[in-house]
C-alpha cells in the first residue's frame, strides 16, 4: 500500500519544485517540457521509460514533436505520493542531460 503525500509534503514539493504545477481537479502535479527536437523529445522519454518501469511507478505523458507534457500521480494511492516526488527528481535530471 502506497500512502499519499500529507498536505504539508504535497506542499513543500510545491515550493520546491514550482516547475511542477498542481492539475486542477485531481491529485497530480504536472510539468511540460521542450526539446530542440523530435529525437531530443524521444530519448528523454526513453531514459524516463527506462527509469520508471524499473521502478514499476509509470508517467502519464503526452508527446508532440519536441514538446512533452508530464502528468504524476499514483495510481495505487488515488492522489501524489513520494513516488512522484522521486520521479519528479529523476525527470528533472534527466531534461536537463
Ligand atoms: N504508475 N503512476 C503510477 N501509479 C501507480 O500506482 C502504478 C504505476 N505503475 C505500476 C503500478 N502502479 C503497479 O503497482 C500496478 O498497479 C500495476
Amino acid at each position: 500500500m502506497v500512502s499519499k503525500l500529507s498536505d504539508a509534503e504535497r506542499s513543500a514539493f510545491l515550493e520546491n519544485n514550482p516547475e511542477w504545477k498542481p492539475v486542477a481537479g485531481r491529485d497530480a502535479v504536472m510539468r511540460t517540457f521542450s526539446f530542440a527536437d523530435f529525437n531530443e523529445a524521444f530519448g528523454f522519454m526513453t531514459r524516463v521509460a527506462i527509469a520508471a518501469d524499473k521502478a514499476d511507478h509509470h508517467p502519464e505523458w503526452f508527446n508532440v514533436y519536441n514538446r512533452v507534457e508530464v502528468t504524476l500521480t499514483t495510481h495505487d494511492a488515488d492522489g501524489l505520493s513520494e513516488r512522484d516526488v522521486k520521479l519528479a527528481a529523476f525527470i528533472d535530471k534527466a531534461a536537463s542531460q
